[in-house]
């Protein structure tokens, strides 16, 4: 019998690459999506739409308890994936009370909701390396401590604690796995790659003449999306339950990540980005590296993609999508930064 898996935030760039991989390994796939999603399929399913026969979707929200509850006990499932967040680290500084009752309250609510309905069920919790933030130890593995810089990266440190808890206190299968910053030409259009990437596309086809960027020295890993949610699955079939971080151990910074980008358009970003205050955070994570050793010795995972095939394959993409030969990957609509 199939495999049965449920996905909280399955019309992201995870879920979406997530519900793929299952699908492909033969799994039947359930996802929660909001409401106001259901009611407007054409613009928020944008990552999903080429799966929307091949899953099962229901209604629900990380600020409500009894809507989690309830999508939980209609089902048995195998293996639980909660992706669902208010990613932004950015706009975790303007609306801190917002991404606190998301990202907190809303994975004390799914792990309270399979405890109550389904013990057995295997849980995976998307914890972040901005759980790292003010780093004192290169690069960062399982046992490094943690000191976030947003509210954000505070609300992902208290899923990581409650999704341990629950693992020490009532025996559950749960775990979280620590991902260092994962792109596509899924990602949405805030984060700085795709914002590179989509711009670069614009300014190639005369419709922008510049980008407005914040701090060009921060330094990330970036890996591929299409590996990481191969390691959550990795992750979740393992005997015993653990946390995992994930990453390729390579870094560059937002200004080399732009130099590659407009040179695969032929251009040279020099002539284009301009600094901008506003996209400055008030506390910034400088720097990330991750040591994924644990990962390649026990799931026996490694990356597939490369720095430079990720930044060609954004690029690439944003720029068939805006010439109308693409499909529409992740956009909700036209983006405006
Ligand atoms: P996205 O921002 O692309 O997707 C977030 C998902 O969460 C969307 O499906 C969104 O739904 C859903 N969501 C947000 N708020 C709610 C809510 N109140 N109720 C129900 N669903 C909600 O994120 P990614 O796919 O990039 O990341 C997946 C997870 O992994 C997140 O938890 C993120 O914090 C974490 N992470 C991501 C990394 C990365 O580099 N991508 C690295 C490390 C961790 P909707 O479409 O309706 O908005
Ligand atoms: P991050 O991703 O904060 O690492 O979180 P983001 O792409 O937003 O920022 C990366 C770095 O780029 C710098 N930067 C800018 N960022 C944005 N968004 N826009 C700009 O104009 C800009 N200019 C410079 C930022 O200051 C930062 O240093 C992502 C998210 O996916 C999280 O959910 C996830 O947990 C972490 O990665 C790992």
């Amino acid at each position: 019998m199939a495999k049965r898996a449920l996905i909280t935030g399955i019309t992201g760039q995870d879920g979406s690459y997530l519900a793929d991989h299952l699908l492909s390994l033969g799994y039947e796939v359930h996802g929660i999506v909001r409401r106001v999603a259901l009611e407007d399929p054409e613009r928020r399913f944008t990552r999903i739409l080429h799966l929307l026969d091949k899953i099962h979707l229901h209604a629900g929200s990380l600020e409500n308890y009894p809507s989690i509850f309830s999508v939980i006990s209609r089902h048995e499932f195998a293996e639980c994936y909660h992706l669902a967040a208010q990613s932004f680290v950015a706009e975790s500084f303007q609306d801190g009370f917002s991404t606190m009752n998301i990202n907190i309250n809303g994975t004390h609510y799914v792990l309270a909701a399979l405890k109550e309905l389904q013990p057995e069920c295997r849980l995976y919790f998307a914890g972040s390396s901005e759980m790292f933030g003010k780093v004192n130890v290169t690069p960062q593995s399982e046992s490094t401590p943690f000191h976030p810089r947003s509210p954000y990266g505070i609300s992902k440190v208290a899923g990581f604690e409650l999704t341990r808890n629950y693992r020490e206190a009532f025996g559950m299968y749960c775990l979280s796995g620590i991902l260092f910053n994962h792109e596509s030409p899924r990602r949405g259009f805030e984060f700085v790659t795709r914002k590179i990437t989509s711009t670069v596309a614009r300014i190639k086809l005369g419709l922008a003449s510049e980008l407005r960027l914040g701090n060009l020295e921060a330094k990330r890993d970036w890996g591929h999306a299409e590996d990481y949610v191969r390691a959550m699955h990795l992750m979740l079939q393992q005997p015993e339950p653990d946390d995992y971080v994930i990453a390729t151990g390579e870094t560059h910074s937002v200004r080399e990540f732009c130099e590659a980008a407009f040179a695969v358009a032929g251009l040279n970003y020099q002539d284009y980005v301009k600094i901008d205050e506003f996209f400055f955070r008030p506390a910034e994570v400088d720097l990330l590296t991750g040591d994924a050793s644990k990962a390649r010795q026990v799931l026996n995972w490694k990356p597939r993609h490369t720095f430079s095939d990720l930044v060609e394959e954004m690029v690439r993409a944003d720029i068939e999508m805006l010439s109308g030969r693409g499909q529409l990957q992740g956009a909700r609509s036209a983006p405006v930064f």
